[in-house]
């Protein structure tokens, strides 16, 4: 399969998606993160873990202040800035200028980042939450995540049901492209997220992998982020979320081949080999 050239416009920062995929690492500057929950608490080790994924290849950061994990409760905005302002400002202060992508759905924690040299706004409630985000994103030019998930993050594990996962998750997705649209936000801004593990079940995330070609006929790029989640786990055995890189790289490696573009993970290195060589081989 082959996937046209698309590009993807980041504040100053341009991708060109297609014959490259790109490499975004996470940095959850939380203490309950499912994964690596405290283990960037400190501004010290979060500014070091980000200089140690630019130094492995990322191509972007992507920092948030609260976790999403099922089940989570939503962090106030002041404590999602205290928490990641002086990470960015730490990052930047070293002299690392990749591009940063803020992990948030409130448009207080967006435009402080974006103060801070931010170029990308990973929204996970697709612009819903907040009724300020779409207009912060469309005056300020950034790069615009669209992710889809099912309720919050505090419910969505509870019984998901969908009768066609894959459809319902692009028309979802189309319409939010729209509304962004309608909004001021320019095309070329946004990317799209089919959320997996965000109000879904194992087979729900299986099928919306296995659809990403269909996904991308919507002619923006694809971020996936599969990294160390539970369906891996529910395929493997792999309780700790630890033991889930083999099985995060093969899930990211089969959504390259139907069109990801951007991988979002915890293991920068492997997983920069692995989509190098994935996205040659498509
Ligand atoms: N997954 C998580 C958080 N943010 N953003 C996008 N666009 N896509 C994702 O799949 C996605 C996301 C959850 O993973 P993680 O950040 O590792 O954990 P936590 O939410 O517990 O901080």
């Amino acid at each position: 399969m082959s996937f046209p050239d698309l590009v993807w416009q980041c504040g100053g920062a341009r991708f060109v998606l297609g014959a490259r995929a790109l490499v975004m690492g996470i940095l959850n500057v939380t203490p309950d993160s499912f994964s690596d929950g405290g283990r960037y608490a400190t501004t010290d080790a979060a500014v070091a873990g980000a200089l140690q994924m630019a130094g492995e290849g990322a191509d972007i950061l992507d920092i948030g202040g609260e976790s999403s994990r099922p089940g989570s409760e939503p962090v106030p905005e002041d404590e999602q800035i205290r928490r990641v302002i002086p990470v960015l400002r730490g990052i930047r202060a070293a002299g690392c200028a990749l591009p940063v992508s803020i992990d948030t759905t409130s448009s207080a924690v967006a435009a402080a980042a974006l103060e801070y040299g931010a170029n990308i706004l990973n929204d996970i409630s697709a612009l819903r939450d907040d009724p300020a985000m779409a207009r912060l994103a469309a005056d300020s030019g950034a790069g615009v995540v669209l992710m889809h998930m099912r309720g919050a993050p505090k419910t969505m594990q509870q019984e998901p049901r969908y009768e066609d996962v894959a459809r319902e998750v692009r028309e979802f997705l189309d319409e939010r492209v729209r509304f962004a649209v309608e909004a001021g936000v320019r095309l070329e801004q946004i990317c799209l997220d089919p959320g997996i593990g965000f109000g879904k079940r194992l087979d729900h995330n299986l099928a919306l992998i296995r659809s990403l070609a269909d996904l991308r006929t919507l002619g923006r790029p694809i971020l996936l982020g599969v990294s160390r989640k539970a369906f891996i786990g529910g395929l493997t055995g792999a309780s700790d979320p630890k033991d889930r890189l083999e099985g995060s790289l093969a899930a990211g490696v089969a959504g390259i081949l139907r069109g990801a573009d951007i991988l979002r993970v915890h293991d920068v290195r492997p997983s920069r080999l692995a989509a190098d060589v994935a996205v040659a081989l498509r």
